[in-house]
């Protein structure tokens, strides 16, 4: 279990953040792309709440996903999850750190493909799946 929930981005990557609820409590994932220094250099914020629920950016509802890259350096991005109980007062989440899958390239396919997935925890039944943060990235 991790509270620094992180993935790496190699240049020439794009992607993008997308999230589901499976929850009652608000949930929110705040979604930082920083450079090697430690600077955030975009971020955005998803919100949802509900069961099978997909997240959306809270600056536009219209927008399920955040869509970032390529960039032309190593950037890294953060997710932090949060929840709240009465919608308004967030606090941290548990949440398990990242676990990925790449696709490399191959002969039918010269793509590299790579999904991480960060599930999160806002209660006691350690069910791991109250918000579920997808980071897409591909080249
Ligand atoms: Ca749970």
């Amino acid at each position: 279990m991790s509270n620094v929930s992180s993935v790496e981005l190699e240049p020439g990557f794009r992607g993008t953040v997308t999230g589901i609820t499976r929850a009652g409590y608000s949930q929110r994932a705040t979604v930082e792309i920083k450079k090697a220094d430690g600077r955030t250099v975009a971020s955005t914020t998803l919100v949802g709440k509900g069961e099978n629920v997909p997240m959306t950016q809270e600056v536009n509802p219209a927008l399920p996903a955040y869509a970032f890259g390529p960039f032309a350096e190593p950037m890294t991005v953060k997710v932090t999850i949060e929840f709240a109980t009465d919608g308004q007062h967030f606090k941290r989440s548990k949440e398990v750190a990242p676990v990925t899958v790449i696709k490399k390239p191959d002969e039918s396919s010269p793509q590299t493909y790579v999904v991480s997935t960060l599930l999160s925890e806002d209660s006691t039944d350690n069910d791991f799946n109250d918000c579920i943060i997808s980071i897409f990235q591909y080249k």
